[in-house]
Formats: structure tokens, C-alpha cells, sequence
């Protein structure tokens, strides 16, 4: 009966604590969500180091679709996204644009179902994770506004469902 909310904490506040079972998006998130329950448990702050970082391979953002098979699986092509900010780097205290360049086998994706952006201070607990929703610029930009409060380190993860593939990963930035 309450099942529903179990994807939606997964892609907002669980991330990668739940990488298996995906963040909603494309695939039966509650039918994957029943059958791991004992996931979702332990393992917070490791979040921002378990990423695919140690895999120097094309597929960076493996941990939604196939974990383990992204060598095996070249014709599975996954969305490509590049995250950027305006100005960069970004400043504290002053709106700064924070922009997704979404494409799919090198066409930009106009119709990308899910953009969003989620900020936190590195190292800081999910409580105080933002979450944005980004706004499409055609040409398959996505961006969305946010005011760092002071200078220091963030991480800025993206969370992109296209071509009913959802991809996400953390990207650290330093705000002046
Ligand atoms: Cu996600």
C-alpha cells in the first residue's frame, strides 16, 4: 500500500545505496524494490566514493542499467550526459545555472523524461540534499538555477532518465 514511495527515496535520498535497483525511471521500480528490501540499510556516506570512477571505460554511468555487464554489452547504448555550470566555477552567493548536455548515441535528446539536479555539500548528510528539477533549452540542454549559499565543495549529481534509460552520477565541483 505505501510501496509507492519506495522508488522515490531511492532516486532522492538512497542513490546508490539502492544502485541496484535503479532510481524509478525507466524500468518496474516497484517490483525491483520488493525484491531487495535489505538494500536499502547501511552503507550512506559511501555513496560518493562507490561510483564508477575506478572504470576508465566509455560506460561511466553504469550503476542504473547493467552493474556488472557494461563490458559485455556494447550494443546497450546508454545516454551520454555532461554537466557544466555558468559561470565556472561557480560562485557562492549568486544564482549559477547548472547545465545537463544530454545526448544518445551523439544526437542531443529533446525529450529526455526525467532531468534533475541534486546539490550537497561534499560530505554532507542526505538530509540537506537539494533536488531540482531542470528546464529543457532544446538542442538537448537541460538547466536549472541554484545559489550555492558559501564557497567550499558540492557535489552535483545528475539524475537523467532518456530513451527510458535512466544514468546518474556525482560530479564534485569547488564554489568560490
Ligand atoms: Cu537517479
Amino acid at each position: 500500500m505505501h510501496r509507492l514511495s519506495v522508488p522515490l527515496i531511492a532516486c532522492t535520498s538512497l542513490l546508490l545505496a539502492l544502485s541496484l535497483t535503479g532510481c524509478g525511471g525507466a524500468q518496474t521500480p516497484a517490483s525491483q524494490a520488493q525484491r531487495t528490501p535489505s538494500q536499502n540499510a547501511p552503507a550512506p556516506p559511501a555513496m560518493q566514493q562507490v561510483p564508477q570512477g575506478t572504470a576508465p571505460s566509455m560506460n561511466m554511468p553504469e550503476q542504473m542499467e547493467m552493474p556488472t555487464q557494461t563490458q559485455t554489452t556494447p550494443a546497450a547504448a546508454l545516454p551520454q550526459v555532461t554537466l557544466t555550470t555558468v559561470p565556472d566555477p561557480p560562485k557562492a552567493g549568486t544564482p549559477v545555472q547548472v547545465v545537463a548536455h544530454v545526448t544518445y548515441e551523439n544526437a542531443p535528446v529533446e525529450d529526455a523524461q526525467l532531468v534533475k539536479f541534486e546539490i550537497w555539500p561534499t560530505g554532507a548528510p542526505m538530509e540537506v540534499h537539494q533536488m531540482l528539477s531542470a528546464t529543457s533549452q532544446h538542442n538537448g540542454v537541460y538547466t536549472a538555477t541554484y545559489t550555492f549559499p558559501k564557497a567550499g565543495s558540492y557535489q552535483i549529481m545528475y539524475h537523467v532518465t532518456a530513451k527510458g534509460i535512466h544514468v546518474m552520477k556525482p560530479v564534485e565541483v569547488q564554489v568560490q
